[in-house]
Parts: C-alpha cells; sequence; structure tokens
C-alpha cells in the first residue's frame, strides 16, 4: 500500500464532505419530524400523551379549582370538568385580557362559561414551564390555579398572580398534584 498524499488528501476530503452532509441532512429530518409531532398532538386531543383532570367547583360558599397545583409531562392533555356551579378555565395571558403568566409561545386558552355539570374542557399543554390560569366570573374570589409542565419557567415565575395565591412550582414539582384543601389547611 504505497498511497499517494495527493490522492490520500482527495479521499480524506470527500469522506468528511459526505459525513457533513450525512450529519446536516439527518439533523434536518429529525428536526422535521419533532415540529410535525408537536403540531398534531397540540391539535388532536389526546394522542399519545397522557390525560388528567382538574376539577372547578362551587361549594359551601368557595369557588376553586381541585387540584390547585397541578404537575403535568409535556405533551398531557388536561381536562377540565365543571363539577359544580359556573365556571370558566382561562389562561393568564393578554388575549383574554390578563397579566401574561404562560411561557412565551405557549397556546393560550378560554374555555368559555362552563354550566352544565360534568361538562369539560380539554387543553392539551405542550410547552415546557410555569402557566397561571383563572376563572373569569370568581377570580376575584381567588379562583384561579397553577399548572407546571416539565419544569418551572416563565412570566409566572417570582411573583403571584394579582387574584391571589397558588402553590409554589417547586412544591407542585415535588408532590405532583395539591388538592385546594390541602392548601388552604
Ligand atoms: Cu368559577
Amino acid at each position: 500500500m504505497n498511497f499517494d498524499r495527493r490522492q490520500y488528501l482527495a479521499l480524506a476530503g470527500s469522506a468528511a464532505t459526505a459525513a457533513i452532509a450525512g450529519c446536516s441532512s439527518s439533523g434536518g429530518d429529525t428536526t422535521t419530524t419533532t415540529e410535525g409531532t408537536t403540531t398534531s398532538s397540540s391539535g388532536g386531543s389526546g394522542g399519545s400523551g397522557t390525560t388528567t383532570e382538574v376539577g372547578m367547583y362551587t361549594e359551601n360558599g368557595e369557588y376553586y379549582f381541585d387540584p390547585i397545583g397541578l404537575y403535568v409531562e409535556k405533551g398531557t392533555t388536561v381536562t377540565f370538568v365543571n363539577e359544580s356551579g359556573a365556571h370558566t378555565s382561562t389562561s393568564y395571558s393578554e388575549d383574554n385580557d390578563a397579566e401574561n403568566r404562560i411561557p412565551s409561545g405557549a397556546e393560550t386558552w378560554d374555555s368559555g362559561t362552563l354550566t352544565e355539570e360534568d361538562a369539560t374542557f380539554d387543553h392539551a399543554f405542550n410547552t415546557t414551564g410555569t402557566f397561571d390560569y383563572f376563572c373569569i366570573p370568581h377570580k376575584s374570589l381567588e379562583m384561579i390555579g397553577r399548572i407546571v409542565v416539565g419544569e418551572p419557567g416563565g412570566p409566572a415565575e417570582g411573583t403571584m398572580p394579582p387574584d391571589g395565591t397558588v402553590p409554589a412550582s417547586e412544591k407542585i414539582v415535588s408532590e405532583k398534584s395539591i388538592s385546594y384543601d390541602s392548601f388552604q389547611g
């Protein structure tokens, strides 16, 4: 094997070019797949993500979400269930005439008023961070809640909502679900 140096360099060069080309094209494919997955799971309800519930209550003169603090993995669909009374689940965001307390780029939501018992509203959480939300008719009565997706983050961190208090994100992460009773207790 008596390799001419020029020949060797040419071979090495073309191998390197091929490697870079392969690398960037597979990287591009991965990104495309990820975006497609995110889009389809945010559009549909359920999909491969899990589902969990938050109840909305009018009971004993109190108006509340239960659990008031909830941790979910990214991609989880949360079903808000109207257990009693009439309520909304509404994100703290400018399009809902509220200060922004959800991560930048996250989808906002507003269920509209749920009046029937057992009426539900689904929202898929596809962005990591901290989400504060409220009930439009009862936010002045501190009907508010917090959901942490993956890990705490975003504009909700460091302050409490203008209408009351919710559990600290670190506590939500460690306990996964914080009931209204235990938080009031
Ligand atoms: Cu309410």
